[in-house]
């Protein structure tokens, strides 16, 4: 392996969720010149690389993960200039930028869908999955990730589509070789556009078994089957992704999929060189409070939790690591501790180390730096996500609202979705007018210009942090070995490349503990507590580098 050269391991990912991110022209919403005006902060906070989340053409039924034009930018972000400046000042400040693939699904506001539902004999029909109406009952059981059934019944012409998501978000037909060749030729526009990568959004689910069987398990209320055995890793998505790769990858372009439903026995089969993808996302830390399903919300299994991030680092040789993204709760709220404002910003600082700390490509979501935490929702109707949104509305229909609002305070995804709270002025700073999501009400408490210079802040330990990892070749090439603990929640491990070592030890919970063994030869190089020792209090984190 040429260390060197991949680029995509070495240093921290941010990801951008560019709506809530900083609003450059007073009209509530996110925008790319507002995320230009940011590239200092971004510089400073010492990342080598963007997750951008879609910034396309798009009705926005699920905040841009429905397409209606690839080779256009949402108007409301900006423009096609901007964002190649954008690109220009990135690469001109040694950071990559990677942007989201979203080709299991356009919105149905996509020409190609406009299209495809006029006839059936319309050439764009093959685009996407019809099936002739009999009965009026869908074609299968599935279920949708947003709604009881993955089957819309279209009346033009009389046939169901499949949508996986939402109603608004048709799949696509990947047996259809046109559409397949549009789509590398997008790829290709974007990459000779200057983007470094991409983000493959759901990319695991693009191959259906073609007979579209029943499910037989995962029933939802309404009698519907998550039948992910049936479009999950399919044998076909393996020859796609390979055709995809041939007919678009270049020498230092990446591929990060998003890997719904991958496990730790079938991995393997997805990242590597000669595999469809460089790295992948894998969500089982994200299910571990999870109990029948995700606003099920059950208390930390800290052993789950132990138990899954070093059973990863053993299943397949490169991770990614993350606590959060877009789609989950904020990380602080979820596996932290935010009751108070010391342990807040101790339990903050403690995951950042606990997670990264591992080998692997680091994702830092936005806000996180700064232990943006859930947000306390009032109403539903405060809520923009078609998820939570949808979920409400169903458990209303069931009478279980009451439980619903429960989990939903706790998971839903518009927790990671408020405005960046830049300082105490209105709106945050994020904007002067009233944001299309309404800011976190701690925003006086938390904000970027109050941690800016405050060396004990959750941001400059992540800068902190963010240095020691980027500079160390041992913290991101050396081996992770496990230290066993009767705690199970303490997180010990260490760091190993030839002569030099390291040894990270976590208090995860908010019990105090005793360390039972010795620290002789090792000196402290981070921690968030100001003083070491044997006696591990509530949430703290310690990084030792082995000196004798
Ligand atoms: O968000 C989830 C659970 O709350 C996941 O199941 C999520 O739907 C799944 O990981 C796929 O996510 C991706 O594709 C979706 C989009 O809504 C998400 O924002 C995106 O990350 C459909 O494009
Ligand atoms: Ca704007």
């Amino acid at each position: 392996m040429n260390h060197q050269n991949t680029w995509w391991k070495q240093g921290f990912f941010y990801q951008l969720y560019p709506r809530s991110f900083m609003d450059s022209n007073h009209d509530g919403i996110g925008d790319i010149r507002g995320i230009i005006s940011k590239i200092d902060y971004l510089k400073q906070l010492g990342i080598k690389a963007i997750w951008l989340n879609p910034v396309y053409q798009s009705p926005n039924d699920d905040m841009g993960y429905d397409i209606s034009n690839y080779n256009e930018v949402m108007t409301e972000f900006g423009t096609k200039e901007d964002l190649k400046e954008l690109i220009d000042l990135l690469h001109q400040n040694g950071i990559k930028l990677v942007m989201d693939l979203v080709v299991n699904h356009t919105s149905d506001e996509h020409q190609w869908f406009i299209e495809s539902r006029k006839s059936k004999d319309n050439p764009y029909r093959d685009f996407y999955i019809w099936r002739d109406n009999h009965n009026n009952q869908p074609p299968n059981n599935w279920s949708s990730f947003f709604t009881p059934s993955a089957w819309k019944l279209d009346t033009l012409t009389n046939s169901w589509y499949l949508h996986l998501f939402s109603e608004k978000q048709p799949d696509l037909n990947w047996e259809n070789e046109s559409m397949r060749r549009a789509i590398y030729a997008m790829i290709n526009r974007w990459f000779d556009f200057g983007v470094d990568g991409f983000r493959m959004d759901v990319i695991t689910l693009i191959a259906k078994n073609p007979k579209l069987p029943d499910g037989n398990r995962f029933f939802n209320d309404h009698g519907y089957s998550m039948a992910f055995e049936n479009y999950a890793l399919q044998p076909k998505m393996y020859d796609y992704l390979q055709e995809l790769k041939e007919n678009t990858a270049r020498p230092h372009t990446m591929y990060l999929g998003e890997a719904t439903f991958a496990n730790q026995s079938n991995a393997h089969t997805l990242i590597g060189d000669d595999k469809p993808m460089d790295l992948i996302f894998q969500f089982d830390l994200m299910d571990v409070d999870s109990g029948k399903h995700k606003f099920d919300v059950i208390p930390i299994d800290y052993n789950r939790f132990k138990r899954t991030l070093f059973d990863w680092q053993k299943a397949i040789p490169w991770n990614t690591l993350f606590l959060c993204n877009h789609d989950q709760a904020r990380s602080v709220s979820r596996f932290g501790n935010t009751s108070n404002e010391s342990l807040w910003n101790r339990s903050a600082k403690m995951l950042g180390v606990a997670i990264h700390l591992m080998k692997g490509t680091s994702f830092i979501y936005q806000g996180e730096e700064i232990g943006m935490t859930n947000s306390r929702f009032e109403d539903p109707k405060e809520l923009k996500d078609i998820e939570s949104i949808n979920y409400y509305k169903l458990s209303q229909e069931q009478g279980h609202e009451a439980i619903a609002w429960e989990g939903i305070l706790k998971k839903a995804r518009d927790h990671a979705r408020t405005p960046i709270q830049w300082n105490g002025l209105d709106y945050a700073g994020f904007s002067t007018v009233e944001p299309w999501m309404k800011v976190n009400q701690n925003y006086h408490e938390i904000n970027v210009q109050k941690q800016q210079n405050d060396p004990n802040s959750i941001l400059n330990f992540y800068r902190k942090l963010i240095q020691l990892k980027t500079n160390s070749v041992t913290l991101t090439y050396g081996d992770v070995i496990e230290i066993e603990t009767n705690i199970k929640s303490l997180l010990i491990y260490k760091r190993v490349l030839e002569n030099e070592e390291y040894l990270i030890i976590c208090n995860l919970s908010n019990e105090i503990h005793r360390l039972d063994f010795s620290l002789k030869g090792y000196q402290l190089v981070l921690s968030n507590m100001l003083h070491s020792g044997y006696e591990l209090e509530s949430y703290v984190a310690y990084v030792y580098r082995k000196v004798s």
